[in-house]
């Protein structure tokens, strides 16, 4: 090898190491590291469990594009077409990495990855150093996150998917129902309401990493900030990673009461909160729960057999 490739090595090497930290330090890879590891500190990351990415404001994308691969990477195909997500980039978790080693190495457990133009097909332009690559839920994000951006005006920008034992042990007790698991959250807590007005959604049991997960999902989350995944995990969203993380904090602490609830009261919880309660609470609140998970549905017979069967429930 001669010296001048040995200097371009160097330099190459160097500027690798420089663009890492001046992307490190930026605030929106900040708060994606704290949620990776206050999700490790709640227990509900064990291996290589959960993933998490965060769409970049034109902001966030100016302030460290001089820091991306300067030879772009090829595009791969997303398996999708999200056209809401053209030209977008998101700083996503990487493929096997542990959320307990994210805060060590950032720039190895994360990187960010370019939508193209039409939505169908993306590239890494920062991080998965070691020749790492992007979760194996990358499509599953981008369809999420391009629904939830429909669905919020742009305002949704995060998408954290964690295991946590009382949610994942909440769909042995309860079907994997929106409307079910929602009320019986929100009659855990008097605050629940508030904190997820609109309710979880919930997928039943698929394939970690599946399409039909990512789309049943996608479809869950055009009008769920949270969606439960039966036998598997959670799946929350929102406008930053504190408002992400709150709420999957609250949906665990919601399921977590629940659990202790029914083995204290060995097997059905009695709820003590009727829906008149839940919506003077929502009243109080300033809150505007979402209508169909309160009292019947329209779409439900009522109130006299299919009514009955889901209270004894329910609750
Ligand atoms: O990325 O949790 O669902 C690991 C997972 C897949
Ligand atoms: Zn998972």
């Amino acid at each position: 090898m001669d010296v001048r490739d040995l200097l371009d090595q160097g330099v190459t090497r160097a500027r690798d190491a420089v663009s890492s930290v001046a992307v490190e330090t930026r605030p929106f890879v900040r708060a994606l590291v704290r949620l990776c590891d206050d999700g490790w500190g709640q227990g509900w990351h064990e291996r290589n469990g959960g993933n998490a990415s965060y769409r970049l404001t034109d902001e966030d994308v100016r302030s460290c594009r001089a820091c991306f691969h300067e030879q772009p990477r090829p595009w791969q195909p997303l398996d999708a077409a999200v056209p809401a997500m053209a030209g977008e980039h998101l700083l996503v978790t990487a493929a096997g990495s542990y959320f307990r080693n994210v805060a060590d190495d950032p720039s190895r457990a994360l990187g960010i990855v370019e939508v193209d133009g039409a939505g169908a097909s993306w590239r890494p332009v920062w991080g998965f150093a070691g020749d790492g690559r992007p979760t194996s839920e990358l499509a599953s994000h981008v369809i999420i996150q391009g629904a939830r951006k429909e669905a919020t005006a742009g305002a949704s920008r995060v998408v954290y998917h964690c295991h946590p034992v009382p949610v994942i042990a909440l769909t042995f007790a309860l079907p994997a129902d929106g409307r079910t698991l929602t009320r019986a959250l929100w009659k855990t807590m008097t605050e629940c309401i508030m904190v997820f007005p609109g309710g979880v959604g919930a997928v039943p049991t698929a394939v970690p990493g599946s399409r039909r997960l990512a789309d049943l999902t996608a479809e869950a989350a055009r009008d769920h900030a949270a969606v439960i995944w039966a036998h598997h995990g959670l799946l929350a969203t929102g406008a930053t990673c504190d408002e992400a993380f709150g709420l999957a904090h609250v949906v665990v602490k919601a399921a977590a009461i629940y659990a202790e609830v029914r083995a204290l009261c060995g097997g059905e919880p009695a709820f003590p909160l009727s829906d008149d309660d839940l919506a003077e609470l929502a009243r109080g609140l300033g809150v505007t729960p979402r209508a169909d998970y309160l009292g019947w549905p329209a779409q439900r017979p009522g109130p006299a057999g299919a009514a009955s069967a889901a209270s004894s429930r329910e609750g």
